[in-house]
This record gives structure tokens, sequence and C-alpha cells, in this order.
């Protein structure tokens, strides 16, 4: 049996009741066969994937807090510090009911590839809560992070693991842990990113992800002789990666027309009204539904994604980019999606396409932009933000930006040219595991069994 069938099948029985990291884990080691192969004695005298798959540390704890009616409730709180080889451990806090440790170390595991993709020093972790902020009081969202924060502090620091925001997780909830942190620590270092720019945020960190995408898509784009110019977009979500992705591929000229949240989806053909989303989700906290009341060209439809399909793939259009959430782009959308003409699809989340939809839109000749290539502008302006507080300095909102560009430049140029240096040109998934691997495992391999 080959080096990456056997790990592969270990993987699988240890990690039975975690599907999203089994999903993870088999999509990274398959694309990764010819780069194993051919290092196969080393890799396999060395463990090198025995050791890839399994988190460095895994820190899980109760998580205590008082809502409004003075009831204790209490969530499970994680933080999987999965690969330090390259840099302090880096990733987000997702905070969703849906949440459970086979979700953290699924995205634990793809923030080591992506980080290394970015060119930054920075290792691979992730964390989070079974709470969900949905509905709850200001005081209540208080309560909880600060108890959140109140065990987790003693794993974290600037130069040790420094966490962010994701789904859940945003400006406010950053806030609160980062007040908590600094009075239990009593040190006011950068040891979260995704701050206020009041106290050591950088500009553009809000923005990053979304224009991340779209100049990692774009770049894409020309090299294949093509353009967001006078496109149409589909994309779902509607947080902070949505929102962004919709503004930037809107500045390049394209016209956005469909964008979903957990209650439903809408079709506004005359393309996204950016400020009143921003309104709606950022200031609101809302509903879409309030969004089509208030823009007559815009259709809100009450269905959910399911299962089965998730309406916004069934418009047609000729880029797709999915922001919302992992495995929401299965290949029943991504045939819908190729049937209606997509040429391109891009994804803002993490892993929302399904390995099967992938593959379908691959043979298609769709050009397909993975995840943790084309989201990474998130964690890479997180990487700038620990600059600037170590340097106690900021740089101005252009200066990010444009450092945020040629960084997701330089991130397609690596996939592009791992893809042809291996022979499968224009697979850009096989071209950023490749890429990202290749730099960690030098790494571990310099350093020694640890
Ligand atoms: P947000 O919480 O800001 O937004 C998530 C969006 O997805 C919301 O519109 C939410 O709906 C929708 N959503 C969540 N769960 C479901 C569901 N079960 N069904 C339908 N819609 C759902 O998160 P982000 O925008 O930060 O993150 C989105 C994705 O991007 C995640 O996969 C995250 O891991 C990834 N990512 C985020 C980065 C960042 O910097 N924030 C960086 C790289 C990747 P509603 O509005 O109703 O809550
Ligand atoms: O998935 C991700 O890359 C993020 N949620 C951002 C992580 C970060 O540290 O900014």
């Amino acid at each position: 049996m080959s080096y990456v069938d056997e790990v592969l099948e270990k993987v699988k029985k240890q990690n039975a009741n975690e599907p999203e990291f089994i999903q993870a884990v088999d999509e990274v080691l398959n694309s990764l066969r010819p780069v194993i192969d051919a290092n196969e004695e080393l890799y396999r005298r060395e463990a090198v994937l025995e050791r890839i798959v399994e988190p460095e540390r895994i820190i899980m704890f109760r998580v205590p807090w008082v809502d409004d009616k003075g009831q204790v409730q209490v969530n499970r709180g994680y933080r999987v510090q999965f690969n330090s080889a390259i840099g302090p451990y880096k990733g987000g806090i997702r905070f969703d009911s849906s949440v459970y440790l086979g979700i953290i170390k699924f995205l634990g595991f793809e923030q080591i590839f992506k980080n290394s993709l970015t060119g930054l020093p920075i290792g691979g972790g992730k964390g989070g809560s079974d709470f969900s902020p949905k509905g709850k009081s200001d005081r209540e969202v208080m309560a909880f992070c600060q108890s959140f924060m109140t065990e987790l502090y003693r794993h974290i620091g600037a130069d040790t693991d420094v966490p962010a925001g994701d789904m859940g997780t945003g400006a406010r909830e950053i806030g609160f842990m980062f007040g908590q942190y600094k009075r239990i620590k009593d040190v006011y270092e950068g040891v979260l990113t995704g701050k206020g720019l009041t106290y050591g945020g950088s500009l553009a960190r809000t923005e990053a992800t979304g224009y991340g995408l779209c100049y990692f898509t774009d770049e894409m784009l020309k090299c294949n002789g093509k353009s967001f110019e006078g496109k149409t977009v589909a994309v779902s979500g509607s947080g902070n990666v949505a929102i962004y992705a919709i503004q930037k591929a809107q500045q390049l000229g394209a016209k956005v027309v469909t964008c979903s949240d957990r209650n439903g989806w809408i079709h506004d053909p005359e393309g996204i009204d950016v400020d009143l989303l921003k309104q709606i989700k950022e200031v609101e906290r809302g509903s879409l539904e309030d969004y089509a009341k208030r823009r007559s060209s815009a259709k809100f439809s009450a269905e959910k994604a399911a299962e089965s399909a998730n309406g916004v793939w069934s418009v047609k259009v000729d880029i797709a980019l999915p922001c919302a959430r992992q495995n929401e782009l299965n290949l029943y959308d991504a045939k819908q999606l190729v049937a209606n003409g997509v040429f391109c699809v891009a994804e803002g989340a993490n892993m929302p396409t399904t390995e099967d939809a992938t593959k379908y839109l691959q043979d298609n000749g769709v050009l397909f932009a993975p995840g943790k290539a084309s989201n990474a502008g998130g964690v890479a302006t997180s990487a700038l933000e620990m600059s600037q507080n170590s340097e106690r300095l900021s740089w101005t909102f252009e200066e990010v930006d444009e450092k945020l560009k040629n960084i997701m430049i330089n991130i397609f140029h690596k996939a592009d040219d791992a893809a042809k240096k291996y022979g499968m040109e224009g697979n850009y998934v096989a071209g950023a595991n490749i890429a990202g691997f290749e730099k960690v495992v030098n790494a571990m391999l310099a350093q020694g069994i640890v």
C-alpha cells in the first residue's frame, strides 16, 4: 500500500467521528501524491505525514457564563495548536452552535498550508466554541467572551499563538477577548488580530479576506485571458468575507446578483447594494429579508441551503464565490453552475465545495481556486497586523492593501508554478497544497523530531 493510502486509512480509523477533518486530510493528501511518491523513503522514515495530521496540542475547556435571566450556561471551548514549524500558531476562532472538535481540526489543518502560502512566518491553529452569538445581548456575548479568555489566556501570546476572528467572531467579540486578556496578563501585546483601529488593529483587516479573494481571482482570470469586467457573480453568505468580496468584485467591474444567510437568499438582478447590505448585516445584525423589503429590485427566498441544493447556485452567472461555510456547494450545485455556463469558482469560505463537486468543476474546465489559497488574504493581513504591533507603528490603508494585493498575486503564482512543476497545469488545488506543504515539511525536517 502506498504511504499516502496507509496514512489516510489510519486517519479515517482514528478520527471516525470527525467527517470534516477526514475530508480536509483526504483532499490534501490525495493531491500531494506526486510529491510524496518522489520522496517516499525519507518521508516514511521521518513519519512526515503522521506528524502533519496530528495536532501538536489540543486544548478543550469548560466555558461557564451567566445569561440575562440569571441562568448559568455552559459551553465547550477549543484551541487546536496544529503546527508551529514556520511560526507561532495563527488562525481564527469560530463561535457557532455547529462547532465541535472535528470542525476545529479541519480548519486548523487547512490553516497550516494556507499560512505557509502567505510567505509570512505563521504556523497553523484554530479555535472556537459551540456558543452562538446569534440572538444574544451584548452583555451575554461579553460574559461568554470573558469566560472563554479566562481559560484561553494561559495558552496564547504574541509569540506563541495569535487567534483572530472567524464565523460568528467579529470586532465585538475580539474586543471583549482582548480586554480580558490584557486585564488578566497585564501585558499590552498583539495577542489577537482583527482588533479595533483604536487599540492596535490594522487598517484593511476587515476588508482583507473578501478583497484578497478578488485579487487572487482577478490574477487567475487574467492569466487565463479573462477578467471580472462586465461579468455576473453569485456570492453566498453575507458576513465578513462575503460583504467585502461583493464590494471588491463590483469595484473590479462585475455585477454581484446574489448573497445568502441562515434564513434564505436574495437575488438582486440590479446588483447588490453594498451600503444597504452592510447596514443590515453589520449594524443591525438583521436578516436578508430586511434587505429585500428595502430594495425593490431584490427578491428574497426563505428557502435555506439544504443538503441537496443551495438556491444561490441556481442563478445563471459567470463566476461563483462561495463565502459562507463548509460543504455549501455540492455536486448538484456544481452541475447547475456548469449547465448555466459558469467559468470560475473561487472559494472565500473554508472548504465550501465538496470533493466531488470540486472534481466535477475541474473536469468541466471551470477555473477553480481553493480556499486555502484564495481566502488567505485575511490571515495574511493578520500577520501584517502582528508586524505593525511589534514595531508599534501602523500603516495606511493603501500600504496594507497594496501588500495584500501583492501577497495574493504571489500565492496564485506559487500554486500555478507548483501545479506546472508536477505536470498538473491549471490544477490550483494540487498546486496550492504542494506549495504550502513543501515549505512546512522542509522546516519540520530541519527541526528534527519534535
Ligand atoms: P461571518 O460569521 O461573518 O459570516 C458567515 C455567513 O455565513 C453569514 O452570512 C451567515 O449567515 C452564513 N451562514 C453561516 N452558517 C450558515 C448556515 N448553516 N447556512 C446558511 N448560511 C450560513 O463569517 P465570515 O464571513 O468571517 O466567514 C465565512 C467563511 O469564511 C467561513 O468558512 C470562514 O471560516 C471563512 N474565512 C473567514 C476569514 C475571515 O477573515 N473572517 C478568513 C478566511 C476564511 P447569518 O448572516 O444569518 O449569520
Ligand atoms: O480562516 C481563516 O484564515 C481566518 N479565519 C482568519 C485567521 C486569522 O488569523 O486572521
